[in-house]
């Protein structure tokens, strides 16, 4: 059945391509963006690798060559809940997609000032579309883009699972009793806690309003084109290889491109889960046709496909490409080293076929990154952004002094 779709953030690097997928599955698709990527991207100096049209061009190109239109609303989530108010009242979306947020890791750590717009920016565009839907009345099935990070990265050493944890507890007496609670958080930065706040947000309007709401927890995402993006180069997505929106893979990728070392935070043995763009849209699609039903809890799925740890992942872009490899100093506080081992057993089941990071796969990328590497801003390569003041080029605290000290002595 076809649907009223509004998706929100759909400007971004992943909400473009779902967009489009969604637009040629025949549902009636409208994006809700305030086009902040992209002024942000004007502030930092960079640009996509890839050359992004406008919005307009965007539109048009689509319509031309699919003959469907795609909506446009310039909205912003966080700061105009009557703006958003009134375009889903006229909408009245069966389902909102919401990828709407600041969604970099380094970025939400460069300064007090990002950290302060990354909570407020994510946290009130979550919950302003909370409001708006239950103010409404709306029966709008809720899709949050979610992360793994939530998580954390420390090594339980079980399966993780798909959003809770049954606990089998003892009682005051000597009775056991069966609990299920969300797996407990550990998020790794302000952005990833940004995100464990949205799920906290879930909970209480899933059970106070009964609201329908999917929540895809997604590991790193790479890959550029989907089938859809591919089949114009004014459709083309945003490749982000700087050092606060470049993801690892894709900037490994675009590091070999232009003859720079790969750059492997730490020793390379963090271990993380991935998943290439053209799933993250079919999963979309997947999460859009089977939703919760009125009153049943949030339905958590880990949207990944794979797990790779860091020093594999740049021993293979090396191989495919010569790249050489180099460890850097990590400037984020994570494990150095952890294994991870994750269930996506609801998107296998409802048919996710895995595109895995076979080499074939792997080439297009490379192939993209290749032809508009003169595009390329070197010196935005480098990951600036530090997790502490310690870990800050130049910066001297008592305690570096002091284990000077102790290392002169
Ligand atoms: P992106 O930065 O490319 O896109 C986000 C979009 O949201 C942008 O177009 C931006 O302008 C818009 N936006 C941000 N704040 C907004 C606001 N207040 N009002 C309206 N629009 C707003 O990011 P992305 O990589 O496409 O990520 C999309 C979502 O998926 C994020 O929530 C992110 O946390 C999640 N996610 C991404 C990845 C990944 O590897 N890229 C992995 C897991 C989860
Ligand atoms: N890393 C390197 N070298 C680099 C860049 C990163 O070794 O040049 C390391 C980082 O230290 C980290 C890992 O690679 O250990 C992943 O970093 P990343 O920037 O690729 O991914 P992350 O910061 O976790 O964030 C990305 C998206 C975010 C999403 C998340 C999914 O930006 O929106 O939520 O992936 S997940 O990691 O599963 O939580």
């Amino acid at each position: 059945m076809h649907k009223r779709i509004v998706v929100a953030g759909g400007d971004g690097f992943c909400g473009w391509p779902a967009a489009l997928y969604l637009s040629a599955q025949g549902h009636d698709v409208t994006i809700i963006d305030n086009l902040s990527r992209r002024r942000i991207d004007q502030r930092l100096g960079i640009q996509s690798l890839t050359p992004i049209a406008s919005p307009d061009q965007r539109l048009s190109a689509w319509y031309e060559i699919t003959g469907r239109r795609l909506h446009f609303e310039q909205v912003d989530l966080a700061e105009d809940f009557d703006g958003l108010r009134a375009a889903l009242a006229e909408i009245r979306p069966d389902t909102l997609v919401h990828f709407g947020e600041q969604r970099a890791a380094p970025y939400s750590m460069k300064d007090a000032a990002r950290k302060l717009y990354t909570v407020n920016n994510n946290i009130r565009a979550t919950h302003n579309l909370l409001v708006a839907l239950t103010d409404l009345a709306l029966d709008t099935h809720l899709v949050h883009l979610g992360s793994m990070g939530v998580y954390g990265y420390s090594d339980a050493g079980i399966e993780i699972p798909e959003g809770y944890l049954n606990l089998s507890v003892q009682d005051e007496g000597s009775d056991r009793r069966e609990i299920e609670i969300l797996y407990p958080a550990s998020p790794g930065s302000v952005y990833h806690m940004s995100k464990v706040m949205d799920q906290q947000m879930f909970q209480f309007y899933a059970k106070n309003d009964r609201l329908r709401i999917t929540d895809l927890h997604q590991g790193i995402v790479w890959g550029t084109q989907t089938e859809e993006t591919r089949l114009d180069e004014r459709l083309i997505n945003r490749f982000d290889y700087d050092g606060d929106y470049g993801t690892v893979l894709n900037r490994f990728l675009m590091q070999a491109a232009s003859g720079l070392p790969l750059t492997v935070h730490g020793t390379g043995g963090q271990t993380r889960a991935f998943i290439h763009l053209q799933d993250t849209v079919f999963c979309i699609g997947l999460a859009v046709e089977n939703p919760p039903t009125a009153g049943s809890r949030v339905k958590i799925i880990n949207q990944m496909t794979e797990t790779h740890r860091l020093r594999d992942l740049a021993a293979l872009v090396a191989s495919v490409t010569g790249a050489r490899i180099a460890l850097v100093d990590n400037p984020r506080k994570e494990a150095a080293e952890n294994d991870l081992r994750v269930s996506n057993r609801t998107l296998l089941d409802l048919g996710l076929r895995p595109i895995t990071l076979a080499e074939g796969v792997l080439g297009e990328t490379v192939d993209i990154a290749q032809k508009y590497i003169h595009r390329a801003l070197p010196e935005m390569v480098a990951a600036l952004s530090t997790w502490t003041v310690e870990q800050r080029p130049g910066v001297v605290t008592a305690d570096a002094l002091a284990r000077g000290r102790q290392i002169l002595t």
